[in-house]
Parts: C-alpha cells; structure tokens; sequence
C-alpha cells in the first residue's frame, strides 16, 4: 500500500476538515472519508454562517504571509459569487493593543510588497471616503485605522460546500447522522483503532484526523489544556430593498472596540453585526485526571442542540450600541436573528495541528484550534494539514508548552453563559 491509498478518516466538515478533504484528494489521495454529525457544511461549525471576513492584515508575519496566500485563493474561479472583495477598514479607538496590532500588520504586509493598498484613515471624513454608508454614523470620529483595497468576505457556508463538493468530485466520500457523529476514540494500549460513534459503529482507518473544531476538548477531554472553547455572538438586521441597494457592495467596517458589520446578504437582505469583547465560555465539562483531580472546563453549546437559545442580554446591548453610533438610521429596528458562533483558542493563538502525543504511531492528527482567525484560510489550510499528513509540520502549531498570550480582543473576561444568560426564542431569525 502506498501512503496515498491509506484509509483518512477527518471528523469534522467543517473549515479544517472540508479543506483537508480537498487537498489531501488533490493531492491524489484515494481512500478519504469525512464523517459529521451533520451533512456538509456541518451546521456547527463556525463555518456555517452567512459571512466571514477574508483579511490579510497580522502582526505575526506567519499569518501574514497564509492570509496572502490565501486571499489569491479566494480570487480564483472556484470562488466566484463567494468571494467579494469589497475592501475593508480596520479601527481603533485608540486602545493600545490594537494600534499596535495595526502598526505591525500594516508592516507585514509593507515588507512583502502588499501595502500599496493601504490608505492610512482618522475620523469621519476619511473613513467615508471609503465607506460612503457610514455618512449618518456618530461619534466616528474618534475612529482610527486603515483602508486596505484587499480585504473584502466570504460567504462561509457556501465556501465550505463548494470545497467539499469538489472534494466528492474527486472520490471523498462523506457520512452524516449517527453514522457520522464521533462519540469516542477505541483504543488498544498507545495506538487508536477507531472512532465510536453515535449509531454505535466503528470506524477504523489508517490516519484520523480530528478536525472538530470546538466540539475537541469534549470530545476529548485532555485537549483542555491545550484548547479553551468560546463563543461570539451576532445578530441580524433585515434591509428593505432600497435600503439594500445602498448599502450593497459596501467595504466590511471593523472597529476594535465597538465590532463589525457586512454588506446585506445576497438572499434575504440581512445585515450580520458582531460584537466584540473576549468571547463567552460554557464550562460543563468534567475531566478527572490520573491523580482524581477534576477539572471543569469549557464545552460548545450548539444553536442546533439548543434551538430556544439567542444570545446574553448584554451582547444585545452591545449590537443595539454598535447600530446606534454606526449606522443609526436603523436604531430601534427588530434584531431578528441572533446567534453564537463556536470557535477553539489555544493559550497562544496560533492553530494545533500536530500528533496527539498520546499515540506516538502519529495515527490521530489533531487539525484544530482555530482561535478564532482560521475561515480565511479554507482555500489552503487543508494543504498545510495535508503536509502534517506527510510528516511535515510547522513547529508553532505544536502541542503543549504554549505560552499563555493576552488574546487582544477587548476586554480581559471570559464570562460564562451560565452567568450572563443565553436571552430568548424571540432573539432568533
Ligand atoms: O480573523 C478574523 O478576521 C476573525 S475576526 C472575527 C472574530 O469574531 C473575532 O473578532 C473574535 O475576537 C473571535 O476571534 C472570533 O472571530
């Protein structure tokens, strides 16, 4: 048997996993399954949204040089009416940490040739300059940032159908239901036979690849140290058509402070707002380590296994906040969906993708750890875990021994839902 007629089995299709799919198959291997508890795109995912921002703007010159790499991706005919380079801003209100993150992303790009596209912007007149929509916002002119002509959103869900429709194209075969839903690993001593799952089958292949996103540490509980699932929140605002019509093909507005808006979805004509703070934990999960000390740590609580849940009363505020300084004509509208969104930070940002050091035959590697910035990459990161597959990894995505950064989101809790609230029924669309 040669390495590319190997069994893959990746669980989990959603952004790691489709795009392992994807390039694993392109590479030529022949014998991939993808399992999931739910058909692709995996409604779970983080993925499975209406937007995401394609930017290439990193203060670690790694990240910098993948987000251009994968920007060129995205410009490709496999991403046509996906991909919409509108351009974007990128704000501050001055909070240090961020004016820092701006100043040497705009470096990175500076010394790889790619700040042509880059207009330095400070308070109102230049910000709608670039963003006419923002010509009845208040208070923006505080605002501080940049303008970069590359950058614009990808419409997520439909991104990952299409890599993972191309993938079956080239012979991937996909399970979804109880089939699909991985509830455990099977073991025999220090090497991994299979992958339990809910239908109570076994799936044995020669590689796993564990590509769950934030659902990996309940899926695996020793993962809890090295992945702290969180979630954030968003909500939507329905535009008549007129209104649509001016706000189409507006560039994506992100502050750091406040959060970020999008240009109205094609159907539907719904406009996503996030909020920014430092994400909302869950901490149901239970772990007992060889010593019988128990541990709590945080686990994903789905829209789709909880349908009744909207988002904390206090997001909601935020969103209200953010609509009222940013785009207030539409002050005191319905929010009419409200939602989380479920991603997994390592202690430093930077992706896991590395051997579980559990099973030193290297058959269960671990693709995950998004911490939050990973959807830009779907056109490549399948090809970086595919060169894990080879045995080629990137030492910054290694396990253990992580340094434990400030995340540079603003605010410094991470408060949990069950003190904050997850709101109503009536937040949803
Ligand atoms: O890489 C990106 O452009 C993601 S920004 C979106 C966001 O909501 C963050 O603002 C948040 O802090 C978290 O990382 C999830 O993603």
């Amino acid at each position: 048997m040669t390495q590319k007629d190997q069994k893959i089995l990746i669980i989990g299709t959603g952004t790691f996993g489709a795009s392992t799919a994807y390039h694993l198959a392109k590479r030529g291997y022949t014998n991939i399954t993808c399992i999931d508890k739910w058909p692709y795109p995996s409604l779970d995912s983080a993925g499975y949204d209406i937007n995401k921002i394609i930017r290439t703007e990193y203060d670690e010159p790694l990240y910098a040089e993948m987000a251009l790499e994968a920007i060129q991706a995205w410009r490709t005919p496999m991403y046509t009416d996906i991909f919409h380079e509108t351009g974007w801003i990128l704000t501050t209100l001055g909070d240090p940490k961020a004016t820092d993150h701006l100043k040497k992303s705009y470096e990175n790009l500076k010394n790889k040739g790619q700040a042509h596209n880059i207009d330095f912007v400070s308070g109102k007149d230049e910000i709608v300059r670039y963003v006419p929509q923002l010509k009845n916002a208040r208070n923006i002119d505080n605002w501080k940032g940049l303008w970069n002509e590359q950058a614009g959103w990808a419409h997520a869900a439909n991104a990952i159908k299409k890599v993972a429709d191309e993938a079956a194209k080239m012979g991937v075969r996909f399970i979804s239901g109880p089939s699909g839903e991985m509830v455990g690993l099977e073991t025999e001593g220090d090497k991994v036979t299979g992958i339990r799952v809910k239908s109570g089958e076994i799936h044995h292949a020669d590689k796993y690849i564990l590509s769950t996103g934030a659902a990996s540490p309940a899926l695996l509980p020793e993962l809890h140290t090295e992945l702290w699932s969180k979630c954030w929140t968003y909500g939507l605002l329905e535009l008549t058509e007129e209104e649509a019509s001016q706000f189409r093909n507006m560039p994506v507005v992100l502050n750091h402070e406040l959060g970020f808006f999008f240009e109205p979805s094609r159907e539907g004509r719904l406009i996503k707002i996030c909020n920014e703070f430092p994400g909302y934990q869950w901490r149901k999960g239970e772990f007992t380590d060889a010593n019988g000390k128990t541990h709590k740590y945080s686990v994903p609580r789905y829209a789709s296994e909880y349908p009744g849940d909207g988002i904390p009363e206090e997001a909601m505020n935020a969103i209200k906040h953010f609509i009222s300084t940013v785009i207030p004509q539409f002050e005191g509208r319905e929010i009419k969906g409200a939602k989380v969104c479920w991603c997994t930070d390592s202690p430093d940002a930077h992706y896991l993708i590395a051997n579980h050091p559990k099973y030193p035959g290297g058959e269960l590697l671990l693709a995950t750890g998004d911490s939050g910035h990973a959807f830009k990459m779907l056109p490549i990161i399948g090809k970086y875990i595919s060169n894990a597959v080879e045995g080629d990894f990137k030492p910054e995505w290694r396990y253990g021994n992580r340094k434990h950064l400030d995340s540079g989101r603003p605010g410094d809790e991470v408060k949990d839902l069950k003190d904050v609230g997850i709101g109503g029924p009536q937040a949803r669309l």
